[in-house]
């Protein structure tokens, strides 16, 4: 059999097979829209290795069987192109895209059909799809600056590669002229080994990124209090290592605050536990309202909340906790009577000499202890009595 008929037939099926797996990963990965259309670009990628084995197999009708590969193939690396700016949220520029696709299609045809030299059309089609390539390298490199989610660092290498490649080919194509001059052999045989490779590398990251997507929306989840929206316990104690480790490498305060909200169970027991779960969404948003973006805020369990403030000392830190306290009926509004609302505070200061996040947790809860015995509705540092003991009728 023709050896071109075995590599065809060869990336045709691998081209389907890419097609079928991210479909199945769009089907199982939460039906994201970006895997529905790389799913689509590889099944015409596979329709292009076809159309291509055709051309082999009927060289009499060589004229359409280009135009529609040419169609094929730039329609499938729009498609990629297009994939990549949605996943990361960008506008699509869709009519941009089948605008110069359209023109690309057009010129290439008029060269396939008017031009004695081949190479225009090949170079227009090559060179389409390394713009392609770029803007969906540009996509992750955008991602890669401008949020958390930055799983794709190989594959935007993997896309500028090719993308290099396949520019480096174009101006190549627009040397060739003939199927038999050496330029041709050459460009010829780099885009046979080098197009598989770079497409089956783009499946392949395709689905990694969909993968990595969904690990990190898991993560996400394992690490989000669902009433609350904000931190759990879990996800809390991850985000506080790092800075735990900085304040103790450089010597600098770390504050630890632990918040409970008072006789809670009255609340849910006169007002509904529905009133309760709405209290408590409130005053998370309220708290969160109070600090900085630097400031860890999460959900200990039930109505116990926790605090990591860094760079601030233990001044500061109770400073920032009176606010809270003071504005706390306010924020909980027409919820329960403002009488029937208030919260108290414990706050430790981190040891940055070596004290675990659990131990400085550890005081903080003491002293949070120390304000529920003391009558409620008021802050406390830890090793220290009352430091900020203004019950909120003394203070009005
Ligand atoms: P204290 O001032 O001593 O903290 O008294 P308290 O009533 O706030 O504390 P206690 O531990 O006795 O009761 C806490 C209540 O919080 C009991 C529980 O039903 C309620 N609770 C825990 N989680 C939730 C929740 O997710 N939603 C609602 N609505 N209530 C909750
Ligand atoms: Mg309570
Ligand atoms: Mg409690």
């Amino acid at each position: 059999m023709n050896p071109a008929v075995i590599i065809l037939f060869g990336l045709m099926a691998t081209s389907l097979l890419l097609c079928i797996a991210l479909a199945v990963a769009w089907r199982t990965f939460g039906r994201e829209r970006h895997a529905a259309l790389w799913a689509f670009a590889f099944g015409l990628s596979s329709a292009t290795w076809t159309l291509n084995l055709l051309d082999v197999w009927t060289p009499q009708a060589d004229t359409p069987i280009t135009l529609l590969s040419v169609i094929t193939s730039i329609s499938s690396f729009a498609l990629i192109a297009l994939g990549f700016r949605r996943r990361v949220g960008l506008p699509e520029r869709r009519d941009l895209m089948i605008a110069i696709g359209g023109a690309t299609i057009l010129f290439a045809a008029w060269a396939v059909l008017y031009s004695s030299n081949a190479g225009i059309a090949r170079a227009l089609v090559v060179f389409f799809c390394s713009g392609m390539l770029i803007v969906s390298a540009r996509s992750l490199h955008a991602e890669r600056q401008g949020s958390q989610r930055a799983s794709g660092g190989a594959a935007f290498w993997m896309l500028t590669l090719f993308a290099a490649f396949m520019l480096g080919l174009g101006i190549l194509a627009l040397c060739t002229s003939t199927t038999n001059d050496l330029t041709y052999q050459l460009y010829h045989q780099l885009l046979l080994m080098g197009l598989p490779t770079g497409l089956f590398g783009v499946g392949l990251f395709a689905m990694f990124l969909l993968a990595a997507d969904l690990a990190e929306a898991m993560r996400q989840v394992a690490a989000c209090d669902p009433l609350t929206a904000i931190l759990n316990r879990r996800g809390f104690e991850q985000a506080a290592l790092p800075l735990v480790a900085q304040s103790q490498r450089y010597g600098r305060p770390l504050a630890v605050v632990i918040a409970d909200l008072d006789r809670f169970k009255t609340i849910n027991d006169r007002f509904g536990h529905g009133v309760g779960d709405a209290v408590l969404q409130c005053f998370a948003e309220h708290v969160g309202g109070a600090i900085r973006q630097c400031d860890l805020f999460g959900r200990l369990g039930g109505e116990e909340f926790v605090l990591v403030l860094p760079d601030t000392d233990a001044a500061e830190a109770i400073e920032v906790m009176e606010r809270v306290r003071q504005g706390l009926a306010a924020a909980v509004g027409d919820l329960v009577p403002s009488a029937g609302i208030s919260a108290s505070f414990g706050v430790a200061m981190l040891d940055v000499r070596g004290d675990a996040l659990a131990e400085a947790m550890q005081r903080a809860d003491h002293a949070l202890y120390r304000s529920k015995m003391d009558g409620r509705d008021r802050i406390t540092l830890a090793d220290d009595p009352v430091v900020a003991a203004v019950p909120r009728k003394a203070a009005a």
